[in-house]
């Protein structure tokens, strides 16, 4: 059977814009995009649900594996899981100071000025805990296999710091390792692999931030054959 005659199949809603409106409109998203920070030091003001509701919504129209959709995202502003969190959290990180990061990881991260140290995952009003489904498993228990998982939760959190930041809120995409203790905390089942946890918040009014720059288009980019 061809695609286009298949039942389940319908016609896309697809609106071409002119190209200097195309070209107008990619320059914006750039503009408003390259001002994203990496946040290290949050108010404590609340975050509105609904945007991060919104937020939620727009990750989760990122392409997956056989559209499997493979993630789940969990929110927590409750400040004793937060602590529960932080402490979970910076015992993983004192480790990984200590002892299990390379002498060529610490001299990578030495210009962010990263240490164990992790005070925004109670300062920060709203943690998002991103899990990874490798298998589903389904309301009656059957397991099935999820397809590129990885690459697909990957692509959502792209989304999800992007709509976080447009909506006016400052992320940090923070990785603690191992992040084992983000199950029972998140209270997420086993088939669920802790993929990334997502401060959210306003920064702090004084915020500071390290003196770091982008790749140029140069150094990111080729094009090859003819043009
Ligand atoms: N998880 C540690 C270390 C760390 C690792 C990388 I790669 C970073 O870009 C930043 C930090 C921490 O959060 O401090």
């Amino acid at each position: 059977m061809q695609h286009d005659q298949h039942d389940s199949h319908q016609p896309l809603v697809f609106q071409e814009q002119p190209e200097d409106e195309m070209i107008a409109s990619a320059t914006h998203f750039y503009q408003q995009m390259k001002r994203r920070r990496s946040v290290r030091d949050f108010s404590d003001r609340p975050v509105s649900l609904a945007v991060i509701e919104q937020a939620m919504l727009a990750a989760g129209t990122a392409p997956s594996g056989a559209n499997k959709q493979p993630w789940h995202f969990a929110l927590t502003t409750d400040a004793e899981v937060k602590t529960t969190l932080r402490r979970a959290a910076e015992l993983q990180e004192q480790r990984f100071y200590q002892r299990r990061a390379s002498q060529e990881w610490l001299d990578a991260l030495a210009p962010l000025g990263t240490n164990a140290h992790k005070p925004f995952l109670e300062k920060a009003p709203a943690l998002i805990g991103v899990f990874m489904q490798k298998t589903a498993v389904s309301d009656d228990g059957t397991r099935s296999k999820n397809y590129y998982p990885m690459e697909s939760v990957g692509i959502a959190c792209g989304l999800l710091i992007a709509a976080l930041h447009l909506s006016g809120l400052a992320t940090l995409t923070h990785t603690p390792s191992p992040m084992g203790f983000m199950n029972s905390i998140f209270k997420r089942p086993k088939n669920e692999k802790p993929y990334l946890l997502l401060v959210v918040g306003y920064p702090a009014e004084n915020c500071r931030l390290p003196n770091i720059s982008r790749k140029s288009l140069d150094a990111i980019h080729s094009i090859v054959g003819k043009p």
